[in-house]
């Protein structure tokens, strides 16, 4: 059993797609075992997306996710990581496959809906980065 960490990003939560987005890790199979709405600081964008710090990308990144609230998850379900990578498509629209998330909802970039971890090691550090234990089911 795998657990992983998704991000609605703040394009998701102001175009009304939270529902869809979780409608279709649920309807996958995955169990929901975190979820809260927040709007994150500079500090935690910046840790989140610490890997990036070098790309010319980032400040815009950083400025993009601390624009508005987004959707923190933890889904757990055998291969979790992959399976829901499978399920949000490739980093950039023009290249994810149509019935997937970023497939079928998104044109642009940065703004690609929905993160979701890359590796079980990294699930571990987001899931630890924007939860607390006590918020996550057993
Ligand atoms: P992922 O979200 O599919 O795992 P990453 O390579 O980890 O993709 O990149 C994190 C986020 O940074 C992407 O979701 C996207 O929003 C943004 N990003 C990645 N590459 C670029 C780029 O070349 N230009 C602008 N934004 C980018």
């Amino acid at each position: 059993m795998e657990r992983t960490f998704i991000m609605v990003k703040p394009d998701g939560v102001e175009r009304r797609l939270v529902g869809e987005i979780v409608r279709r890790f649920e309807q996958k199979g995955l169990r929901l075992v975190g979820m809260k709405l927040l709007w994150p600081d500079r500090e935690l964008a910046e840790n989140h997306y610490a890997v990036h710090r070098e790309r010319p990308f980032f400040q815009d990144l950083v400025n993009f996710i601390t624009g508005g609230p987004v959707v923190a998850m933890v889904w757990e379900g055998p291969n979790a990581v992959r399976l829901t990578r499978a399920l949000i498509g490739a980093t950039n629209p023009l290249d994810a496959a149509p019935g997937t998330i970023r497939g079928d909802f998104a044109t642009e970039i940065t703004t690609n809906l929905v993160h979701g971890s890359d590796s079980v090691e990294t699930a571990e550090k987001e899931i630890a980065l924007w939860f607390r234990p006590e918020e996550l089911l057993r």
